[in-house]
């Protein structure tokens, strides 16, 4: 079996100069016990550590790497960039590219600002709502994670669920003041709400699908009424497709599930593994941003070139046909293995999967809200992982997360992870 001394060494250094030897909380295998692995590169569907360990890769770095690492695009697309210059601070006609690369494949957005993360992305699109609108509520959902501003960080769904402390410290009290936390998949909840304080309420802010509590499905309906009910109050319908977008299909979850939100987020896989972020929708609420409006947003790298040449080539990857049936069939076999293996070996999980997306959650038999999956068995979650890391099989460290495949994920690595599966869920049952 693998051990990773080097790993923890340099977990061990680390420690010294960062909090918790990290710089995003999730890495810390705080969720599963043990020290994370340092990881040395990547390439396609694998990962490699620090101690010469390979493995294939179903965290996607959270999600950008929908191609598999250093996809021979992208990195030919950065380094014919890079020898130009880093960054200019001015613009680039690449940034017009990827916006309108962008503005062809999801209907909703008329107009887009590139930022440089999916925090600032969220943090962006209330302040424009709560701009255009006058109005200072907004409505969140219990689980659904929109970044670390500090409006949002009420019961955030990710790094915070994960510590068990869902508002964070540091958010001064009259900030969660104007966020609303409504159950996901509630639309009673959310009607109730609305003939209370629908006329107060600046913007609804939802990930379509829910993947920081784990994968969570949206059920029949509940976006239609998020579409309905905010339209009736003039309430901004902002759609978190940080994750959901470019992963569940060209046009995101919005064209999957034939919604038009009014303002959408994007990050992650836009930005094809760089720090790229993006806020957009209608025209009408998008000319409300500086320097066009009122409502002042900024910063220094946005549409950073390298970035923006990363973005562009994952684009265009994406938009050849036939990628996303291949990317859903590879998640569906790998979701179907898991749920026989629990069906097999008597142990009750319940799996949920979207397209390239997968969870899975010991001990419960639905998963369709925060609540449900707070009562999922994480120390079997933790033994599972475990299990498969030892066999060369990298998930979230996290029951929290959602696993993601990607188009370098081949038979062989689906079969293998299949094997593995089988033989993990005979031995945590012990
Ligand atoms: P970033 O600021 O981390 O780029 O994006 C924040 C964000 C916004 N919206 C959604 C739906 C998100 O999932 C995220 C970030 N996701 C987490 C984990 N699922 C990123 C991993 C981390 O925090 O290290």
């Amino acid at each position: 079996m693998m051990k990773w001394p080097k790993s923890s060494r340099l977990f061990k250094t680390a420690g010294r100069y960062i909090p918790g030897g990290v710089n995003s909380p999730v890495r810390a295998f705080r969720n599963v016990g043990g020290s994370p692995l340092f990881i040395t590169r990547g390439k396609g569907s694998k990962i490699f550590d620090a101690d010469g360990n390979r493995y294939i890769d179903y965290v996607a770095s959270w999600g950008p790497l929908i191609l598999g690492h250093a996809h021979p695009s992208i990195t030919r697309a950065i380094l014919k960039v890079i020898a130009k210059g880093t960054s200019f601070g001015a613009p680039t006609e690449q940034e017009t590219e990827l916006a309108r690369l962008i503005v062809q494949a999801v209907p909703s957005i008329e107009m887009i600002r590139l930022v440089s993360s999916g925090t600032e992305a969220a943090m962006s699109a209330i302040r424009v709502a709560r701009g255009y609108t006058g109005r200072d509520r907004i409505i969140k959902f219990a689980g659904c994670y929109h970044g670390h501003s500090d409006g949002l960080l009420v019961k955030a769904g990710s790094g915070a669920t994960t510590f068990g402390t869902p508002d964070s410290a540091g958010v001064p009290r009259d900030y969660a003041r104007n966020t609303i936390v409504l159950p996901y998949n509630d639309s009673e909840a959310l009607s109730r709400c609305l003939r209370k304080d629908g006329s107060k309420v600046a913007a609804i802010i939802v990930e379509p699908v829910a993947a920081n509590i784990g994968l969570v499905l949206p059920e029949p309906g509940f976006l239609k009424t998020l579409r309905k009910l905010s339209h009736q109050d003039g309430i901004v319908l902002i759609f978190d497709e940080v994750i959901t977008g470019f992963r569940l299909g060209y046009g995101g979850a919005q064209e999957y599930y034939g919604i038009r939100p009014d303002l959408t987020c994007l990050g992650k896989i836009i930005g094809g593994g760089l720090p790229v972020g993006a806020y957009g929708g209608k025209r009408e609420i998008m000319e409300k941003v500086a320097p066009l409006g009122p409502v002042y947003q900024a910063g220094t790298l946005s549409g950073n070139p390298v970035a923006v040449a990363a973005g562009i080539a994952m684009l265009k990857e994406l938009r050849k046909p036939g990628v996303y049936v291949r990317l859903a069939r590879k998640g569906e076999k790998l979701a179907s293995a898991l749920a026989a293996a629990s069906e097999d070996s008597g142990i009750p999980a319940r799996v949920n999967n979207l397209g390239s997306m997968f969870s899975i959650f010991f001990g419960i038999e639905e998963a369709s809200n925060y609540e449900q999956v707070l009562k999922s068995d994480r120390e079997l979650y933790r033994r599972f992982f475990w299990a498969m890391l030892e066999r060369g099989v990298y998930l979230a460290p996290s029951p929290f997360e959602t696993a993601f495949v990607s188009l370098a994920h081949s038979e062989s690595d689906l079969d293998f992870t299949i094997e593995k599966i089988i033989e993990t869920f005979r031995i945590i049952k012990t």
